[in-house]
Order: C-alpha cells, then sequence, then structure tokens
C-alpha cells in the first residue's frame, strides 16, 4: 500500500531529516508534496535520486491528493494549517507543541502508546524531543513497578533550537552573537529552554512533565524537571531519578529493558561503556546506561539516556507514527 505524502517545512532541519528517514526506510510513497515559508519556496530538494520543487505554504495546499501530512515548521504553522488539513482529510503528524496536550489528539511514541493511534480525529502530536527518548525506558518499568515519581534533568543539544542554536555554538567561541540564546553557549549550560513561565517553570520543562503523564496515561505520576542547553551538537541526554510503588531487583529492570524495542543497553563501567551524545548522532535508538538503585529512597533507581534528538527526537519517531499509520489506512 502507497501513500501521498506532504512535508510541512521541508527546508528546516527536522524537515530534511523526515526526507532522509523516509527514504533510508524505504517508505511506500506514491506522490510527494513538499511546502515551506515564502522565503524558502521554490527551492530544489532531490528525494530518491527526483528533484522536487518546494511549494509556498496555501491555504489550497491541501486540495491535492495527500494522506498524511508531516508537520515541522513551528507552533503558529501548525495551530493554522493542521485544522485546514485535516478538513482536506488528510492525517497530520505535527511536530510543534501546538496540539499535545489538546484532548483530541494523540501525543505518541510508537514503542510505548501506539495504541493511542485508534482515537486520532485527523491530528497526531509527536512529543518533545526530550520526552520521547525519555518515556522509551519508563513505560515496561512503570507497569512492572508502578512510577509514583521522577525527577528529569537534561543536557539538551544546540541543534535543538535549529541551525541558529548551532551556529551559535559554532561562533560563541570568538563571543558571536547570540541569535538564539541570551548567553554564550560555547564552553558554558544554559538552565534556560524555551519560555519561562508564572509558576518560574520553563516550557521545556512544563512539556516534559505534562507529556510524561499524557503518554504514560498516568496522571497519578508525580514528575519534575530542570532543562539545561549544554554545548554538544546532536544528541539530548537526560539524568533520570525513578521511584516506584513496588520493589523491585535491578536485575529484572535490565532484563525488563533489554526487550524494548528501540532501546540500547550500554552499561558497562568497568569498561568506561554508558551512551554519550557523540556515540548516538545519526541513529535512531534510545541509549540507556548507569543503571543503578537509588539508596537513598525505598525504592528507586538512577538512569541516564541519550538519544539523538533530531532522529528520534524528531524525524524518525514521526516516520514510525507514519508507518503506523499506512497500517490503518
Ligand atoms: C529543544 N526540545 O531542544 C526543544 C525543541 N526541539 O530546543
Amino acid at each position: 500500500k502507497k501513500a501521498n505524502i506532504g512535508i510541512v517545512g521541508a527546508t528546516g532541519m527536522v524537515g530534511r531529516t523526515f526526507l532522509k528517514v523516509l527514504e533510508e526506510r524505504n517508505f511506500p510513497i506514491d506522490n510527494l508534496y513538499l511546502f515551506s515559508s515564502k522565503k524558502s519556496a521554490g527551492s530544489k530538494v532531490m528525494f530518491k535520486n527526483k528533484e522536487y520543487i518546494v511549494e509556498e505554504l496555501k491555504e489550497d495546499s491541501f486540495t491535492k491528493d495527500i494522506d498524511i501530512a508531516l508537520f515541522s515548521a513551528g507552533g503558529e504553522i501548525s495551530k493554522k494549517f493542521a485544522p485546514i488539513a485535516k478538513e482536506n482529510g488528510v492525517i497530520v503528524v505535527d511536530n510543534s507543541s501546538a496540539w499535545r496536550m489538546n484532548q483530541e489528539v494523540p501525543l505518541v511514541v510508537p514503542e510505548v502508546n501506539p495504541e493511542d493511534l485508534k482515537w486520532h480525529d485527523g491530528i497526531i502530536s509527536n512529543p518533545n524531543c526530550s520526552t520521547i527518548q525519555s518515556v522509551v525506558p519508563l513505560k515496561v518499568l512503570h507497569d512492572a513497578f508502578k512510577i509514583k515519581r521522577i525527577i528529569y534533568s537534561t543536557y539538551q543539544a544546540v541543534s535543538g533550537s535549529g541551525v541558529e542554536g548551532i551556529s551559535d555554538l559554532e561562533n560563541g567561541i570568538n563571543g558571536g552573537e547570540n541569535k538564539k540564546y541570551p548567553h554564550q553557549i560555547a564552553f558554558n549550560c544554559i538552565p534556560h529552554i524555551d519560555d519561562f513561565m508564572d509558576n518560574l517553570y520553563t516550557k521545556e520543562e512544563m512539556k516534559m512533565i505534562e507529556e510524561t503523564k499524557k503518554i504514560l496515561n498516568d496522571q497519578n505520576i508525580r514528575v519534575t524537571a530542570t532543562t539545561v542547553r549544554v554545548p554538544v551538537k546532536y544528541g539530548h541526554s537526560v539524568s533520570m531519578n525513578i521511584e516506584f510503588e513496588r520493589d523491585f531487583e535491578l536485575s529484572k529492570i535490565y532484563e525488563l529493558l533489554e526487550n524494548v524495542d528501540g532501546l540500547v543497553i550500554m552499561d558497562d563501567i568497568q569498561n568506561n561503556i554508558y551512551p554519550m551524545p557523540t556515540y548516538v548522532q545519526d541513529k535512531d535508538e534510545v541509549y540507556v546506561g548507569r543503571i543503578r538503585r537509588d539508596f537513598s529512597v525505598e525504592n528507586g533507581i538512577n538512569m541516564w539516556v541519550v538519544a539523538d534528538n533530531i532522529r528520534k527526537g524528531a524525524a524518525t519517531n514521526t516516520v514510525q507514527i507514519a508507518e503506523l499509520i499506512l497500517n490503518y489506512l
């Protein structure tokens, strides 16, 4: 079965990675339509040795025969155009945060809650990159030992802010002007991702807190987060402290994680083996290491989770959702 695919934000970093992943996974595409802002319209993009012209996204863009549209063009574009696409019978998989907490919109990580796709009503949201990599190990542990509380501390790559984040890092060494960050990011850490809110948390921290509970479908889990930008180009790292309701054996934790699709355990401290951003770049799996009991509480563990924020954190997760949709089409 083939599908007609539309890509909104086709010239951005995630948009270009959509095309790379669609090609790598040999996604069965019949027709492909690429859309961007007026600024990038007219540019040429190669896909499977064929040249495509990027069109300016317009209200009538979805009257073409598109089955599934992958969006990565910011929240404002998604807010305006996802409903238009839906009205034209297109199924939207949106990377922005615009629709994630909407009750009618499933928030999906295929290895965690694929069944939520069953109740979509035309729009499906891809979670925030740091949330995606965090929930992949959590689902089996929640089912086995019931998670009581999670403390997230993140170390997020500058590519999460797009090409301007990368240039801030590269130029920052000479004190270059910061386009994306309030301070120099080179040789620095900035505890400020997205805007601050009245509750003194950032939107990025609130995304991790709220999205985790929605994806695991359990509003009783207590979650807190501190999200930090670090001078790394690709690959988000998350330190996770997890407290369970029930007791566990560490060997059981390993056994459960070993059987999670898309998860690789890298945990051999005798040989300095643990996940690192430089190792996970361009890979689609979520890497887990430094697994150890938290001796300061009754039933707790610490672990360290790393994944490529542009691939599993955005483009690959979105394409995996599109693959699941194809099975229902
Ligand atoms: C970031 N998670 O890293 C946010 C959005 N990609 O900037």
